[in-house]
Formats: structure tokens, C-alpha cells, sequence
């Protein structure tokens, strides 16, 4: 609430930036369901299975080895805030997929994370340069509660797309709910078209 009664006043450019029906926020908000997972890096694995042509796990010193790249973008969560100009750094989707060898049937995609959280999208909105498997967030390590270690970032859909603790990407040739999606948000999940529920 303080957040709206403080607002920040936005140039032009800036409110363009602003999808309909959303403010901005200057801090992070925290969002999800359940607890934050204490994650042990020793263990920790990232499986990438379904249809494709090379299913592999990397551990934690595997991921370290990929190539790394950073984006600059801004978050859209579904209960109306945004927060604009965020720093990502991490691995590139697309060497994940090379890596994969994705197979013809592969046309959806769901992320595993932590304690059976889910989330869906359609191969052509995951694999695009602007989308990563995230450790760094503004120059720092995730913070636990923002998906310490790894979490991916889809900045073209709600923010909820975006698995926090991520663990595993599964390729489908059917499109198959995620956790939100199941609860009656919108499949598709475009800020821009304010796709928020399930009849929007
Ligand atoms: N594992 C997991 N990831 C999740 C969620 C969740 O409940 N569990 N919530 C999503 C939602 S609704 C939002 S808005 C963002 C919030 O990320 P943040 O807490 O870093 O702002 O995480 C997304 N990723
Ligand atoms: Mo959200």
C-alpha cells in the first residue's frame, strides 16, 4: 500500500514502458507460494529431459563452464507491479537448447522448480535471446527469497512464468498447465494484452 501512496513519477518514456493496469515500484517485491527452499549447492542438479535428442543433468560446477550473458529489462508480476530497469546475468536459454538437441515434436516447454512449482510456455516464447537461466540479479547473487541459485527470466510474460529455485525443463509435445495456470491464470500471460485470468 505504501507503495502506491509513494509512487514514483515516471518521464514519458518511462510510463511507455508501463503495460496497462500496472504501477511501478521502486523495491522488489517477493512473490510465491509456499516457503523458500534452502537449497544445498553440493546437491543441487538441472535436469533437461522430454523430447529431445540429448537429455542431460549438469550440477552446480557444470553450470559455472556455460556460456554467460546479461540482459537489462523490466518485470511485470500479475498483481500489478512492475519494476523497471533490472540487470539479469546468466546463461542464455539458446545454449541450454543447442545443448539439447530439441526434436521436431518439442512445441512446449514446463519448468520444474523446488517443491513442485510449474510453469508453461510455448517453445517460441522460451527460445529467444532475451531469455536466461538467471544466478545474478543487479550485480548479486539471487537472493534466497528471489530464487537462490538459479531462476529462469521470460521478461515478455508475467512475471509468474518465471520460475524462482529452478530445477529442470521439460520438452512436450503438448501444451501441459503449470501451477498458476491450473489455478485459473491465463495461459498465455502477455502484459501488454493484460492477459491475467483465464477469461481475460
Ligand atoms: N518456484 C516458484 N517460482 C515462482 C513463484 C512461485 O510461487 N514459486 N511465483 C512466481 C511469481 S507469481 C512471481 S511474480 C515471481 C516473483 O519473483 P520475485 O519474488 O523474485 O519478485 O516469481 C515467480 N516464480
Ligand atoms: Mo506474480
Amino acid at each position: 500500500m505504501l507503495d502506491r501512496l509513494f509512487r514514483p513519477k515516471l518521464s514519458e518514456d518511462d510510463k511507455e514502458r508501463v503495460p496497462p493496469g500496472q504501477y511501478v515500484t521502486e523495491k522488489w517485491p517477493v512473490l510465491h507460494y509456499g516457503s523458500v527452499p534452502r537449497v544445498d549447492l553440493a546437491t543441487w542438479d538441472f535436469k533437461v529431459w522430454g523430447e529431445v535428442e540429448s537429455p542431460y543433468t549438469f550440477d552446480w560446477a557444470g553450470f559455472q563452464q556455460m556460456p554467460r550473458a546479461s540482459i537489462h529489462t523490466d518485470i511485470h508480476c500479475v498483481t500489478r507491479w512492475s519494476r523497471l530497469d533490472m540487470d539479469f546475468e546468466g546463461v542464455p536459454i539458446r545454449h541450454i537448447l543447442e545443448r539439447a538437441g530439441l526434436r521436431d515434436t518439442a512445441r512446449f516447454v514446463v519448468s520444474h522448480a523446488e517443491q513442485g512449482y510449474t510453469a508453461n510456455l510455448p517453445l517460441e516464447i522460451l527460445d529467444d535471446e532475451d531469455v536466461l537461466l538467471a544466478d545474478k540479479a543487479d550485480g548479486e547473487p539471487l537472493a534466497p527469497e528471489h530464487g537462490y541459485p538459479l531462476r529462469l527470466v521470460v521478461p515478455k510474460r508475467y512475471f509468474w512464468k518465471s520460475s524462482k529455485w529452478i530445477r529442470g525443463l521439460q520438452f512436450l509435445p503438448k501444451d501441459q498447465l503449470g501451477f498458476w495456470e491450473r489455478y485459473g491464470y491465463n495461459n498465455n500471460a502477455d502484459p501488454w494484452k493484460e492477459e491475467r485470468f483465464s477469461d481475460d
